[in-house]
């Protein structure tokens, strides 16, 4: 009965050592006989009772060499296969076959916007200024003529460093201007474009971070006029050449006087509309002659020299432009929003 049982084995190991698979599926029917959870060999170790005891030791080797070949063979066989299907995909490989697409990215809406203002005003002579958006409290406050006791500088409106009561997120890029002012002698004509920040609840109208573009022209006997005139021109490139402007009274620390400027309604062009609130004006940005303490401030004349500042939020006139309604979709990073921005370049 012993040998009856040995013999089947040896049988088997012989079947194992002859099978050549040649394919995936030959393989894959080698590896269910002889290697799955249905194995022909499992049974043969349960027919170990039929064998005498001093046989068992031989018998339970010689069924382990069993699986033992039967793994080398089917991983020899596997690296074959696996092998002679690569080199078939290349020689199925269509060299003329055009390549895939790489999709395109695309600017970011404010960044798009942003260009477009320095284009404008870089037309009319003004360079970039860029800072730092980690100021000090002089920069960003005092020198701009903003008192001790402004609300502006309270910790609910003003990000501080951890611990510090001098470090700050810049509020407003006017600090890059203050900076240029105290080592550069005027004539000065720059525009600071870039990332404020403000401690304020996030909204649809309103975010803690957003992007401005701020200007500054200071020379002997630069007026209110050359502001009105300056900033006309930069609504007819922006807005259309249709535009008007108006200007309103207003006050900020750092102008005197100050102003906020409206544009007729690109829209409706001034009939009245959703995006003017049927007011036929649409306010764009804020502006006036910079205060002479602010000239002094920065070690410039303010008896040699005047000179004319403005600011406006990017973000705000992306929003009129494409006539989107939160604020919040430009910090979201939502590519079905920004894929809506494709630009040429
Ligand atoms: C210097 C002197 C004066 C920059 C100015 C404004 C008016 C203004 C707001 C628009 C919307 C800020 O982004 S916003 O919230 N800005 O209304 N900004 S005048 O005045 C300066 C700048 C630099 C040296």
């Amino acid at each position: 009965m012993s040998t009856e049982v040995f013999d089947r084995v040896k049988q088997l190991i012989e079947e194992i050592r002859s099978a050549k698979p040649s394919n995936k599926e030959e393989l894959e029917a080698f590896r269910l006989r002889f290697l799955g959870t249905k194995n022909v060999i499992k049974p043969l170790m349960g027919e170990i009772r039929l064998i005498a005891n001093e046989l068992k030791k031989d018998y339970g080797q010689l069924v382990n060499e069993a699986k033992e070949v039967a793994e080398t063979v089917f991983q020899s066989v596997k690296e074959l296969v696996e092998q002679a299907e690569a080199e078939a995909a290349v020689q199925h490989l269509d060299l003329t076959a055009p390549g895939e697409p790489m999709p395109l990215g695309s600017r970011h809406p404010i960044t798009l916007t942003m260009n477009r203002i320095v284009d404008i005003f870089s037309r009319i002579g003004f360079t970039v200024a860029e800072e730092r958006e980690i100021e000090d409290d002089w920069h960003n406050f005092t020198a701009m003529n903003t008192p001790e006791d402004h609300p502006a500088r309270d910790m609910q409106d003003t990000y501080y460093l951890k611990d510090s009561t001098e470090m700050l997120l810049r509020t407003h890029t006017s600090s890059v201007q203050a900076r240029v002012m105290t080592h550069q002698k005027p004539p000065i004509r720059i525009i600071a474009p870039g990332r404020v920040y403000r401690n304020e609840t996030i909204s649809a109208r309103s975010h803690c971070q957003f992007h401005q573009v701020e200007g500054l022209y200071i020379d002997e006997g630069v007026s209110f006029a050359d502001l009105k005139q300056t900033l006309l021109y930069f609504a007819k490139e922006m807005y259309g050449a249709d535009t008007r402007i108006r200007l309103r009274p207003s006050f900020f620390p750092f102008t005197e006087p100050s102003a906020e400027m409206d544009v007729s309604c690109f829209l409706c062009g001034g009939s009245g509309c959703r995006i003017c609130k049927q007011t036929g004006w649409v306010e764009i940005l804020g502006c006036g002659m910079v205060d002479p303490a602010v000239l002094e401030n920065c070690g410039i004349d303010s008896s040699r020299y005047t000179g004319f500042a403005f600011g406006m939020g990017i973000e705000r006139q992306a929003m009129l432009l494409h006539q989107i309604n939160d604020i919040r979709l430009f910090f979201e990073n939502d590519v079905r929003f920004l894929n809506q921005f494709k630009s040429a370049f």
